[in-house]
């Protein structure tokens, strides 16, 4: 479909956890729908969402990766994104661009971590939610039970609008075609067609009284295209989660899950849009925007990739206006515009060049240098400060000390390594403060420490940096991530006073410091009144805050949860400037951060642990023995068992090599960042003397 419109469009993420069947499936929807010609396979590397070297050699995705078919009038855009806990982070990354999900689960292993994590990320961002049950096929035992798992877990109004046949070898529609007799006919394997779409209709029309009403008056069954308003409502309000089952595999539900898609899913004007918000800020206001293709460009850039070859490409979703190519386009806040001069859709890593995209696709620009994630492109002034609100992703945990192997190699693999972190901003570069004074001695003064989920995430990061950038990098073993937070609210002013000579500085401030719950980071609140501290200098203040924050006083970690108010201070109409402010603010909360009982806190994680029955008493003792705590345990299919823990992530930092000499190699495991949780006596005794030493 060379052109169309915003209602023909869907976008979708492809979510959940390893293994699922995501970049399978995704193959399959591209073949029924004829946008490719050969299905390719995961485990031959040939499948077209997994294209990179290193995805191929992984046989896992590794990053998100873009394609799209046309089926039935409508334009779908489907974003590939990886599975394994580690690179959750890259998972979040295309949410901003999308109006839907579809949360792929395995039959053969249920509900897994990332299938809870994903579930909450896109309702939390407002996203309809379409589940797949996939594997259907040789796990047709296990579907009752997954349904009624699903049901406790994400909620009552998960409801089938499919199920599979006796056979496994096609799936009956309990929604879309359910009057038709012959499918009513036919027997699923479990549940009833008929009770599924009964429990469908009195869901969607629970949004809509009058036609409720009408529905009771007249008895008469309602079809789909009279439902369809209050189901988009149901949807977008997360009153219903529909439900599918496919296999990849043999292709079941795949034409029905494609028909779904376009029947079901919102197109963009029917979902949630991101809140954008123009301004910074106390300024930051909520904006309206249009989605109409004659109003001015808005684009917003969710994903870029930077090639050796290629340079950088970004993903944008054109949230208004029209994009064509030859236009001028600022991003954010830069006043020089920006040339669009190359406009394509990705099909994997096929580059197809098209001359206009109409508001609510999805497209990519190359050659544009400075293209980030988050940016936003306009075509004129009055967007300057439109944005929308940073993700939150997933907190680093690991971190790993870099050093070049080939001396004068520094400045080439500070370059590689800014280029990771802008592809994939779950990542982090940070320097030799990050973890403190660690635990093991790991980096030394002034020496680079790459951030992120975990051992594997940091492993693949330099291993992309080795295989495409050509740097070769020395690595250290992973540091933890420790905080510092206080227990107590305390008060504390600080004069801060020089004189020398000519103009001197001069500023007093007053501050309050209180605990904040576990996770909530750092907020920073005025209550001057009267003007003891003028206007200008109360963002000073908040500098020098910060700036202390990133040191602890015990041993060195950076601050969190702290809410600082300011309360009074003084200032001189000649001495007071920005720099004696910045100098107060950090004095006196130094000052008052050491009285109100300063405490070192540390990651624990949640992890999911599956091995052989034989050897679940040595990990659970073993987890016991390095202050961790046994959640739960699970049979899983073949004879294992999955043991759900939780633990300080400095006592399991090697668990790959400790699982690996407990169970000969056979076990496996996931690890993902749960809270931070004080950490005991003895071993912030332990910190403070490796801080001191
Ligand atoms: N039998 C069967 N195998 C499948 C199905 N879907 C995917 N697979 C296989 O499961 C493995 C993981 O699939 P993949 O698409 O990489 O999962 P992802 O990690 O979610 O992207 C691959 O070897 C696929 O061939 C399915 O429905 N049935
Ligand atoms: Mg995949």
């Amino acid at each position: 479909m060379a052109e169309f419109i915003t209602e023909q469009i869907r976008n979708i993420a492809v979510l959940g956890h390893s293994g699922a069947g995501k970049s399978s499936l995704i193959e399959a929807l591209l073949y029924r729908a004829k946008a490719i010609s050969q299905k390719g396979r995961v485990d031959r590397g040939t499948n077209h969402a997994d294209f990179t070297a290193q995805e191929q050699s992984h046989h896992h995705s590794l990053e998100p990766s873009f394609l799209n078919l046309d089926f039935n009038q409508h334009h779908i855009n489907l974003i590939d994104t990886p599975g394994l806990p580690d690179l959750f982070g890259r998972a979040l990354q295309p949410l901003p661009g999308v109006e839907s999900v579809l949360l792929v689960i395995n039959a053969a292993c249920g509900i897994e971590t990332i299938t809870h994590r994903a579930f909450e990320a896109a309702r939390t961002q407002g996203k309809v939610v379409l589940i797949v049950i996939n594997h259907i096929d040789g796990n047709q035992n296990k579907l009752p039970e997954l349904l009624d798992d699903i049901q406790t877990h994400f909620g009552a109004r998960c409801l089938p609008v499919n199920l599979p046949n006796v056979s496994i070898d096609d799936v009956i529609d309990c929604y879309l075609h359910s009057e038709n007799e012959a499918d009513s006919q036919r027997d699923p394997l479990f549940h009833s067609a008929i009770t599924a779409r009964d429990e469908l209709v009195d869901t969607v029309l629970e949004e809509d009284e009058a036609l409720m009403e009408m529905y009771l008056e007249q008895g008469e069954q309602l079809t789909p295209e009279q439902l369809h308003e209050p189901l988009e409502t149901a949807l977008r309000m997360g009153h219903l989660v529909p439900v599918c089952f496919t296999s990849a595999e043999t292709e079941v539900g795949i034409d029905s899950l494609l028909e779904m898609i376009t029947k079901l899913m919102p197109n963009p004007f029917e979902a949630n849009p991101p809140q954008f918000v123009n301004g910074f800020g106390d300024a930051m206001l909520p904006v309206d925007v249009t989605q109409k293709a004659n109003d001015h460009v808005l684009a917003h850039v969710f994903s870029v990739s930077i090639d050796p070859f290629f340079g950088r490409t970004g993903v944008v979703r054109l949230h208004q206006g029209t994009m064509t190519i030859g236009m001028k386009l600022f991003i954010g806040e830069g006043r020089k515009p920006v040339k669009v001069t190359h406009l394509f859709r990705l099909q994997g890593d096929k580059h197809v060049g098209v001359p206009r995209a109409v508001p609510g696709d999805i497209i990519a620009l190359a050659k544009i240098d400075e293209l980030e994630v988050g940016a936003v492109l306009h075509d004129s002034h009055d967007e300057d400060k439109f944005h929308l609100p940073e993700m939150s992703l997933p907190q680093p945990i690991f971190g790993l000390a870099v050093t070049p192997k080939r001396r004068g190699d520094e400045h080439k693999i500070a370059e590689v390594l800014h280029k990771l972190v802008v592809e994939d901003p779950s990542l982090s570069l940070g320097h030799s403060s990050f973890g403190g004074a660690n635990l093991a001695g790991h980096a030394s003064e002034g020496q680079v420490v790459l951030q992120g989920q975990g051992e594997l995430h940091l492993q693949i990061a330099i291993e992309k940096a080795h295989d495409l950038f050509h740097v070769d990098m020395d690595t250290d073993k992973p540091a933890v991530a420790y905080r510092e937070t206080i227990t107590a609210s305390a008060l504390a002013r600080y004069r801060h006073k020089k004189q020398s000579g000519g103009s001197g500085q001069f500023g007093e401030v007053e501050l309050c410091i209180e605990p904040l719950p576990r996770g909530a980071g750092f907020e920073f609140v005025s209550k001057v009144v009267g003007g003891s501290v003028p206007g200008q200098y109360v963002s000073a203040v908040e500098k020098g805050v910060k700036e202390a924050m990133l040191h602890g006083l015990l041993a060195g970690f950076p601050m969190q949860d702290i809410k600082v108010s300011l309360l009074d201070g003084k200032h001189h109409s000649v001495d007071s400037k920005e720099v004696a402010f910045v100098m107060a603010g950090k004095k006196a909360f130094i000052d008052a951060v050491s009285q109100a009982t300063s405490v070192i806190l540390e990651p624990i994680v949640e992890m999911q642990i599956c091995v052989a029955s034989e050897h679940v008493g040595d990990i659970t003792g073993d987890i016991s023995a390095c202050r961790g705590m046994v959640c739960g345990t699970k049979a899983k299919d073949g004879q294992k068992i999955e043991v759900s823990v939780e633990a300080p992530l400095a006592s399991v930092d090697d668990y790959s090599t400790r699982l690996k000499s407990m169970t000969g190699g056979d076990g496996q495991f996931s690890m993902v960042f749960s809270r931070y949780d004080v950490t005991p006596e003895h071993v912030q005794r332990q910190l403070v003397a490796h801080a001191r030493e």
